[in-house]
């Protein structure tokens, strides 16, 4: 157990910083074990700061020498930093610092990678490089001097002299230190070009390590198109004269937007067809958008503090959703999108770890780096839009970027500049940033005299310290249908200010089928009873394509319910209707695909617990893996048809056309296995020459019992590539009968390839097994125990990974007292363990409750 327990730090404690900064001037003299980092930093006092405290941050930094104005100093030095006394007029702040990036195994920093330099500053990393002001509202402009051997040496904004040894930078855009970056290494670039709308000349590279060159191609162009599509879009310019991308295989997220200088993790950039899926390429494509969309939404208007997180990725989130939803299927995306918000930000919301959108607190910064920032933060910024409309959305925008171009802005400037644009008071709407949970909307409805009425009911949960959850302002997309299928009501968003609440539409000559929270326009759970055949209709004859989907999700979660809580066979209804999405020809192929996906064990065990039924995992599967076999059967005709009719001819692209027939098949691939055993699962993998192909039969063989030759032969052939090999990694775990899930994990970490230095490997062998709910959540408890060995031996190394991995556990008071117990005793395994880190001890702390 930690000596001190980790304080708290408040939103409602802001002050401003005592000083603002002209200028960063640093110097690095690169020694993996022994880097020397020299500052000259101009302050003045900040004429709208009371507090002139000169503090600036530092972690584990050797302080070799301090100046301010030329006068060396003896700062006094905390475990967070140091103080010194100031001049109360403009001065100039000197200081060198060793560091050793070498034993930099918590990625945060400066840190080695296979050889090569890297840094992560976001949120807190600057500090463990030099003594700065590391908090965000402190924007410089900064000039870097890198000194080494090494072959490339990058670092934010436009190049200066470079020469043997040695290369200069400069950024002109004054920045917060969260935006630095610094990358030296062997790097080979794949080069693009791309000309703004006003004529800029940009040079675009992508660096990676030599033998990785062959995997640029799709990144480079996903990156213009991103520029292409933030001018016409929302009018963004890129605004230096360079912008480069660097893959690196050690990293703790996705990406980073730092000024200029995106650093990846290679698995977010790399691809292509040979290595990577479809849902890679997509992936990949929306992640180089989200960085590059932040040059303006997070770069030139930032955060104030770090409760503002959801200011910049919010709206980050929302532009790059928009991006792919014009570049592929706006539908499929937004299908997409719900699945995930519900998988992952629903989980968090409706457990311990629920938080606001804009915490009021937090004990590390890094554990907020969540789905409910990120995820949900972006549905607030789509249910804006939709409440003020399109065109006063992007007249807001422009206001916002006219406004706060510069700025370190908070949520208040943001919802000012709606206010401002629109007239509107979003006093109400604000209820969506402070208050957490999920709100549950009730509907009934009445029809008479042509006059059909929907009462809408809101209410939502308590969260930890948040009891009361007064009414928000909610906009529902409705839309009604006659009783023929056609819609007597197109799309109308109501707007729901009140508790309860309740909407007219007259003139109907028959009772309507109300399709409500069309495209899924607030995030909420919507209860509504609602009879099989009304599903089925909806499934048939919704005009909107989320509903539609929406309702073959409700008629198939319902059935499934029914067999787990009352051992009911598989619905037919459910199986016949589904058939008819399947082979109905007019419909997009990566749309039926989806919509044969079934709801997951985790959505079904949260679906269970609201009604008060504690799920057991095993049931879950159980009837997953019946309802199954029995759609296996209902189409043993149609999948053979499907799988034949949707298989790609030609050159391997990754659009939405091709990779949506190849989803298609591959779900018809998964109905075939199950009566054939792998026959044809097996040709495919013999035959594949794309990962796509190769990773879906693999898949299918592991849960057919028939993958052992298949496990073997795609190791042999792809042993030499790390990305790939994760994903061996990873099937394995959650292809795995649940009662053998923990073991395969654990001979897995067996592996010589296997090692908790790696984030990614980590996350393939130990995230799959948490994310496999039946095989972790397994009576015997061997699933809990393995996992926390592992976050226990994790946590020294790399704190940040293991926190964020800490929410395997966030789910565990919905089972019942025996798991219950087994979880506990885990959890206060991890709570006991000597010198637990602040990321972990807060996480574990929460989730313990
Ligand atoms: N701002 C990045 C995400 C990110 C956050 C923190 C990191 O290290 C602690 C790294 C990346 C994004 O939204 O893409
Ligand atoms: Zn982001």
């Amino acid at each position: 157990m930690r000596e001190t327990t980790p304080q708290p730090i408040y939103l409602k404690d802001y002050t401003p910083f005592g000083y603002l900064i002209d200028s960063v001037d640093l110097t690095f003299t690169l020694s993996p074990e022994a880097t020397r980092v020299r500052s000259r930093i101009a302050f003045r006092p900040n004429p709208d700061a009371s507090d002139t405290t000169f503090f600036l941050h530092g972690e584990n930094l050797k302080l070799i020498s301090a100046a301010i104005d030329g006068q060396s100093i003896t700062p006094k030095l905390t475990d967070q930093g140091l103080t010194a006394d100031a001049p109360n007029a403009p001065f100039v702040w000197e200081a060198e610092v060793e560091i050793n990036p070498a034993a930099n195994t918590a990625l945060e920093g400066l840190y080695m990678s296979n050889g090569m330099y890297c840094t992560q500053c976001e949120a807190e990393g600057f500090r463990k490089i030099t003594y700065y002001p590391d908090r965000p509202d402190v924007m410089a402009p900064f000039t870097v001097r890198i000194e080494g051997a090494e072959k490339v040496m990058l670092s934010n904004g436009n190049p200066g002299a470079s020469g043997e040894g040695f290369a200069e930078w400069h950024d002109p855009w004054p920045k917060p230190a969260y935006l630095f970056a610094l990358v030296a290494g062997d790097l080979i670039n794949h080069p693009g070009q791309f000309t703004t709308k006003s004529g800029r000349e940009v040079e675009l590279n992508i660096w990676v390590r030599p033998g990785d060159e062959g995997k640029c191609a799709f990144g480079m162009e996903a990156l213009k198109h991103s520029m292409k599509w933030d001018e016409d879009v929302y009018g963004r310019e890129y605004d230096l004269d360079l912008f480069n991308i660097v893959a690196v295989d050690d990293f703790n997220m996705g990406a980073m937007e730092n000024k200029g200088l995106n650093i990846f993790n290679s698995s977010c950039v790399l691809a292509s067809p040979e290595t990577s899926t479809d849902g890679n390429f997509e992936r990949i494509e929306a992640i180089i958008a989200h960085e590059y969309f932040h040059n303006w939404t997070g770069n030139r208007i930032t955060c104030r503090d770090w409760f503002q997180l959801c200011l910049k990725e919010g709206l980050t989130v929302y532009r790059d959703a928009q991006f792919t939803s014009d570049l592929r299927s706006a539908p499929v995306k937004r299908i997409e999108d719900v699945i995930a918000l519900r998988a992952r930000q629903f989980r968090e919301d409706n457990g311990p770890l629920a938080h606001p959108v804009r915490p009021e607190s937090f004990v590390e910064i890094n554990n907020f780096y969540t789905a409910t920032v990120y995820e949900k933060g972006a549905e607030l910024i789509g249910m804006l839009k939709t409440l003020v409309g399109d065109a006063a959305y992007y007249k807001s925008l422009d206001l916002y970027f006219e406004r706060h171009d510069g700025d370190a802005a908070t949520i208040e400037d943001w919802l000012k500049v709606f206010e401002d644009a629109t007239g509107r008071d979003l006093s109400q709407f604000k209820r969506w940033y402070s208050d957490a949970g999920t709100p549950r909307l009730k509907v009934s409805d009445d029809y008479s005299d042509g006059t059909y009425t929907l009462t809408f009911r809101q209410s939502t949960p308590p969260t930890p310290g948040q009891d009361e959850k007064p009414p928000r302002v909610i906009p529902i997309a409705v839309g009604l249908l006659g009783p023929n299928g056609d819609e007597v009501q197109a799309t109308q968003v109501l707007e729901m200010t009140e508790e309860e609440q309740s909407f007219t539409f007259t003139g109907l000559a028959a009772k309507p089928t109300p399709s409500i929270l069309r495209d899924f326009s607030a995030p909420m759970i919507l209860q509504r009873d609602s009879s099989n055949a009304e599903r089925a209709f909806l499934l048939a004859h919704d005009t909107d394509p989320f509903n539609k989907w929406e309702a073959g999700r409700a008629l198939a979660k319902d059935g499934l319910i029914a067999m787990i809580r009352e051992g009911a066979s598989p619905d037919s209804a459910y199986l016949d209707a589904i058939t008819a999405v399947a082979r109905d020809d007019t419909l997009d192929p990566a749309f039926r695909a989806l919509a044969m996906g079934l709801p997951s064990q985790d959505d079904l065990a949260q679906t269970l617990f609201d009604g008060g039924t504690t799920p057991n995992p095993q049931a879950i599967w159980d009837a997953l893996e019946t309802l199954r076999q029995a759609r296996a059967q209902h189409m043993q005709d149609l999948a053979p048809r499907l799988y034949a009719q949707y298989q790609v001819e030609g050159d391997y692209q990754p659009d939405a056309a091709q990779s949506g027939a190849r989803s298609l098949a591959n779900t018809a691939l998964g109905l075939i296995t199950r009566l054939d055993g792998g026959a044809q699962a097996q040709r495919q993998y013999d035959a594949a020459d794309n990962m796509t192909q190769q990773l879906a039969a693999f898949c299918c063989l592991l849960q057919a019992g028939k993958g052992e030759a298949a496990i073997a032969a795609f190791y042999d052939q792809w042993q030499h590539d790390r990305l790939v090999i994760d994903k061996w990694f990873s099937m394995q775990v959650v292809q795995a009968a649940p009662d053998q899930t923990a073991a395969v994990a654990d001979a897995l970490t067996q592996h010589a390839d296997f090692t908790m230095k790696n984030p990614n490997r980590f996350r393939a062998t130990l995230g799959a097994l948490a994310m496999s709910p039946a095989g972790f959540h397994h009576a015997s408890g061997a699933g809990y125990e393995l996992l926390t060995d592992w976050l226990i031996q994790l946590d020294p190394l790399n704190p940040q990974t293991t926190a964020r991995m800490c929410s395997a556990f966030e789910t565990w008071k919905r089972y019942d007292a025996a798991r219950q117990d087994l979880i506990a005793t885990q959890l206060d395994r991890i709570l006991a363990t000597p010198n637990l880190s602040r990321d972990t001890t807060e996480m574990v702390t929460r989730i313990r409750g």
